[in-house]
């Protein structure tokens, strides 16, 4: 994770001297009217799709497939939203991914980085997102506080994900959903149980979302019975030569 974070400071840093934030809220997409996901979680499946090529833990899992593709058939599926790394070094993603289904798509998008530096969110606005993921483990709570009200300035809901009991005062009142990763990001390992456990601990008034190592629908059954509203889910569709083919089961 420290690995991830230093390399991108360094990306933020070459892409703030190329474009400035004056220059990224003149996008088309800075005054559209954006999809709540909170509105999508509640009122569909809960299923937050996920575009992952690869990952660190898996290595390539899927890199023959076009988002557009994967991604009309996770929203004629019922997702409730879609997911899309944008972070090229470690998981194979871009801007583009995003660029290039969001005049066809009709559900919540949610950028799927590592949110550090103001900078980021009008870059996220500016390509068409609708939500941004903030990772307790990257972030101080001050800065995820900071972080939300400029969010929100920005018209972006907020996802806010954390692994530990510690992380739990990462958590505001203003924070959109709440996301419990059961795969530790230091050492990748998985593990259904964490998000049953810590669910109870979560502010009452939140949404709540299990994220990771979701991988049939027995498990997403039970994080269901379990009171979760919203399942991050990526390799389970990706994994699939037609990752739609998952979402009919
Ligand atoms: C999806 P999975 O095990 O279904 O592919 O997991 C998603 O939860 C995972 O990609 C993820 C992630 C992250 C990736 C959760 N939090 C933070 C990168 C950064």
């Amino acid at each position: 994770l420290d690995t991830i974070i230093a390399r991108k400071k360094e990306e933020i840093a070459v892409s703030k001297a190329e474009i400035s934030i004056d220059r990224l809220k003149n996008s088309d997409f800075f005054g559209r009217k954006t999809f709540s996901l909170k509105e999508f979680v509640k009122n569909k499946s809960g299923i937050i799709a996920e575009f992952k090529r690869k990952s660190p833990s898996k290595g390539i899992i899927n890199d023959q497939v076009q988002p557009l593709e994967v991604t009309s058939a996770y929203e004629n599926f019922g997702a409730s939203g879609i997911s899309i790394l944008t972070d090229k070094d470690f998981f194979g993603g871009s801007f583009d991914d995003i660029l290039n289904v969001r005049k066809r798509i009709n559900i919540p998008i949610l950028r799927k980085d590592f949110m550090v530096d103001e900078y980021q969110f009008y870059e996220a606005k500016s390509i068409g997102a609708d939500v941004v993921l903030l990772i307790a483990a990257c972030l101080s709570p001050n800065q995820v506080q900071e972080f939300t009200e400029l969010a929100h300035e920005l018209n972006l809901e907020v996802l806010l994900e954390i692994h530990t009991e510690e992380e739990l005062k990462h958590c505001n009142a203003k924070i959109d959903l709440v996301g419990i990763n059961n795969r530790n990001l230091k050492d990748f390992k998985v593990d259904l149980q964490h998000s049953v456990q810590l669910k109870d601990q979560l502010p009452k008034d939140v949404l709540s979302v299990a994220e990771s190592g979701i991988y049939n629908l027995e498990d997403f059954k039970y994080l269901k019975e379990k009171g979760f509203d919203g399942f991050l889910m990526g390799e389970y569709f990706m994994i699939n030569e037609d990752p739609a083919k998952a979402f009919e089961e």
